[in-house]
């Protein structure tokens, strides 16, 4: 039981399981894998696929020869093992040319390189059959407002989407993209620091139907804020094009834990919405095993992302058939058919019927909602008990 399987959906960035334990105070705890390795073990342990940066892959400073053999070689891991790669994105932060920013850099060079960089990589996305792109703008922020350009980075950064989204149609590809936001680090200040900011900003593109959010777990908890409402409100708008899931705790330094390892309670409501909301995309693990582990807490980190996500699932339908958890739902919600068709959408009629209906508010302000016996019976039936 709680063995993932592809029809689950579950993917991996080459950067994630890859990583080497290397953090801003300590070198490398492990040496990581090659993509073929990492295609291979994610093969066996039930994933359906491997997500990709450019660089990932390919070296920044490859000879084209060197990137059709490597991408080749690639590819043959993926159809050998039944991996797809249903993302990829761009690395536009490790190279010092990114310092200080990619598509919002003062330095129109950076500006044009940037974009160069991620028409390369789009195709070898595309070569790899991706329909997703992801822009994680990492490196697009600022620690000194001086620097004057706030309103011209985001003029910068809609042109370059723009010029991006009319690429992609040129060339055929099928890509939807997904923008990332995160409020801090590697910036002081990163750009659109919530899944809000990017919506509001999707609104402005050209081509917004072909835009949407790639939220993350860690990203908000970061910030202190509530990642299933920052989901349930990217859902309502139809932009959840893709997620990526780790955890966190809250007010820290950017940790991308295994899911579920800090969270328990938050990741349990995240995976009921995108069950009960019927998600369908790839369910992204944007995270890393702990810089103590060897190559095989690397895939015990792996398997623990997609089991805890699995045991969550049937958490959530256990939840929506626990007939005692239904009857504190039904007894916390009270409707009115009269009153719903009253307040559903406007008319003058409605309006004046409205201004004139009494309420008894001393009696809905005395009603006892019964949410902390609704919460104990969730925590009990989390903690295993019931
Ligand atoms: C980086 C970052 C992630 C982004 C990745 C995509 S790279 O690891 O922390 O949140 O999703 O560029
Ligand atoms: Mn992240
Ligand atoms: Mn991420
Ligand atoms: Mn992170």
């Amino acid at each position: 039981m709680y063995d993932p399987t592809p029809a689950d959906q579950f993917t991996f960035g080459l950067w994630t399981v890859g990583q080497t334990g290397r953090d801003p105070f300590g070198e490398a705890t492990r040496p990581g894998f090659s993509p073929v390795q990492i295609v291979q073990e994610l093969a066996k342990l039930g994933a359906y696929g491997v997500n990709l940066h450019d660089n990932d892959l390919v070296p920044i400073n490859a000879s084209a020869q060197e990137r059709d053999r490597i991408v080749s070689e690639f590819r043959q891991a993926l159809s050998d093992h039944g991996l797809a790669v249903p993302m990829a994105t761009t690395n536009l932060f490790s190279d010092p040319a990114f310092k200080d920013g990619a598509f919002t850099s003062a330095d129109a060079r950076v500006r044009a390189y940037a974009l160069q960089k991620t028409m390369l990589s789009m195709d070898l996305g595309a070569e790899l059959g991706a329909h997703t792109y992801v822009f994680w703008g990492g490196r697009e922020g600022t620690e000194v407002d001086a620097s004057s350009k706030l309103l011209d980075s985001l003029a910068w950064f809609r042109d370059s989407l723009n010029f991006l989204a009319d690429y992609s149609a040129s060339q055929g590809y099928s890509y939807r993209f997904a923008l990332e936001p995160k409020p801090n680090e590697p910036r002081g200040d990163i750009f659109f620091p919530t899944a809000g900011s990017m919506l509001g900003f999707i609104a402005t593109l050209e081509h917004s139907e072909r835009f949407g959010v790639n939220p993350e777990f860690a990203h908000d908890t970061m910030a202190g804020l509530n990642f299933t409402h920052a989901v349930a409100q990217v859902i309502d708008a139809g932009k959840l094009f893709h997620i990526d899931l780790n955890d966190q705790k809250m007010g820290r330094f950017d940790q991308d834990l295994r899911f579920g390892a800090e969270n328990y309670k938050t990741a349990f409501f995240l995976v009921k919405l995108l069950e009960d909301s019927g998600y369908t995309g790839p369910k992204h693990f944007d995270a890393h095993a702990l810089r103590t582990e060897d190559a095989a807490g690397v895939w015990a980190f792996a398997r623990g992302c997609m089991r805890t996500y699995l045991i969550l699932k049937e958490k959530a339908r256990q939840f929506n058939e626990d007939s005692e958890i239904q009857a504190a739902l039904a007894a916390y919600r009270i409707e009115d058919a009269a009153l719903s068709e009253l307040t559903h959408s406007f008319s003058a009629e409605k309006a004046q019927v409205l201004k004139a209906q009494t309420f008894d508010r001393a009696a809905l302000g005395a009603r006892g909602l019964g949410l902390e016996h609704l919460d104990q019976l969730t925590a009990e039936l989390l903690l295993g008990v019931r």
